[in-house]
């Protein structure tokens, strides 16, 4: 079998370029080890940034989102029983993010390429790569007892932190930054009204909170929790109790609970790996960068390398341009390092990790100071909105 692309991975990334691919009339095929059904029950990210909004729009996914997304025009942080609401749209010339699942952006790109009909295949097992660092690369994969072989002429990895793309490059070939946070987070889905109508992030002193949505009648909610927390540790009643405790009192006395429909603890890391091209093999969302999700980042990250990516890779296609393959690897690392930057900073300003009472001082006047300033509130919104692709 041959294909222009090999695309590893049908997370939201190796969807959305594939939906662009096919859109540009050139072939593609994606390779998922899991199920289809695993893959569009996943409960990860819930704000997205507008250039995310305007890409699903571009690629023909934008129908359900454009119905169902609720617009913030601010986020809210809280500290001790302050709670100030930073505008979004006054700074950055009117921008907004919008909260809409990951879970359903997977199901519309999901739905986008059945419409479009290019290959996806599931359940794929054992995929490995070859010779990406030759004119002639190729992709294997295992389903059934057999073995499939693909010849192309470029593989995305849009596999995750975990896939088998970054891991198949040489050692010497690549950079790894990392920063491991020693906290994690638990996070609740429930079918109960949303709290606020826009995101709160909290710095209590037990510990950070969020407050989030999937829709007026769907909330998500996370607290701070230790890196070797179970979820078992955590009943319903125990996880709400925790809740309120962290919020200022005007929201805690409003906080309406009820049964948690995914109870799920995630780890904290920020995570880059340079450069994004090794030959004919890009690495693109996860697979090449994770960040802690305070600040709303990693789902919106992988949309804008996708962005780079899929225009290289036409110039590539249409003019046979190698350069723009280098041109994407260092266009999308100016934007991550930015992001990386953004979501590592919101996340020490609003999490409680070590017991120095000065380094806490630090955070209650940096947030003292972005509340009360002009400039402090625009770099917020500014980062929050998402930077300029
Ligand atoms: P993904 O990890 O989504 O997709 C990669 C795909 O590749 C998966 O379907 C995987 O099964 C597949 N794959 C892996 N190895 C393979 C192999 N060897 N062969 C074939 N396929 C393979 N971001 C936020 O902004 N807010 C959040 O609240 C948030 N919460 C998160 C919670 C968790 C538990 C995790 C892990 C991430 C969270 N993120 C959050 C970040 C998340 O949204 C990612 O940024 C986003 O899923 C990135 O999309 P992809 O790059 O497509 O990677
Ligand atoms: C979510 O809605 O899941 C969410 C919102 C904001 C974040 C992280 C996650 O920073």
């Amino acid at each position: 079998m041959r294909q222009q692309v090999v695309i590893i991975g049908a997370g939201p990334a190796g969807l959305l370029l594939g939906c662009l691919l096919d859109n540009a009339g050139i072939d593609n095929i994606i390779l998922e080890r899991q199920t289809k059904d695993y893959v569009l029950a996943r409960i990860r990210a819930g704000i997205l940034e507008q250039t995310t909004v305007d890409m699903l729009h571009y690629a023909g996914a934008g129908a359900r989102l454009a119905q169902e997304g609720i617009a913030h025009h601010g986020v809210n942080i809280a500290f001790g029983q302050e709670l100030e609401n930073i505008a979004l749209g006054a700074s950055t010339g009117g921008k907004v993010v919008t909260a809409y699942g990951q879970t359903e952006v997977t199901k519309d790109l999901y739905d986008l390429r059945m419409k479009n009909g290019s290959p996806t295949i599931y359940s794929a097992e054992n995929v490995s790569i070859s010779d990406f660092d030759t004119s002639n690369p190729t992709v294997s994969y295992e389903q059934d007892g057999s073995t499939v072989t693909i010849s192309c002429d470029l593989i995305a990895g849009c596999d995750g932190y975990h896939g088998v793309s970054r891991a198949s490059i040489p050692k010497s070939a690549i950079t790894a930054f990392e920063k491991i946070y020693p906290f994690g987070w638990l996070g609740v889905l429930s079918d109960t009204p949303p709290v606020a109508n826009e995101v709160v992030y909290a710095n209590a002193p037990r510990g950070f909170a969020l407050c989030s949505m999937r829709s007026m009648t769907r909330s998500r909610y996370y607290i701070q929790c230790d890196l070797d927390d179970k979820v078992e540790n955590w009943s319903d009643d125990a996880f709400w109790d925790e809740l309120k405790r962290r919020l200022p009192s005007q929201l805690a006395d409003e906080i309406i609970t009820g049964p948690s429909l995914e109870k799920s603890i995630a780890p904290l890391r920020s995570f880059v790996a340079e450069p994004l091209r090794f030959g004919r093999l890009l690495l693109a969302g996860d697979a090449a960068h994770v960040v802690p999700p305070t600040g709303a980042k990693g789902l919106n990250l992988a949309f804008s390398d996708i962005h780079y990516l899929y225009h290289a890779m036409k110039s590539y296609f249409a003019d046979h341009d190698d350069s723009a393959l280098d041109h994407y690897s260092y266009q999308a690392l100016q934007r991550v390092w930015k992001t990386e930057r953004f979501s590592w900073y919101l996340t020490n300003l609003t999490h409680r990790f070590n017991d120095d009472p000065f380094e806490q001082r630090m955070k209650e006047a940096e947030l003292a100071y972005i509340t009360s300033s002009e400039a402090g509130r625009q770099t917020l919104a500014e980062n929050y909105v998402g930077l300029p692709l």
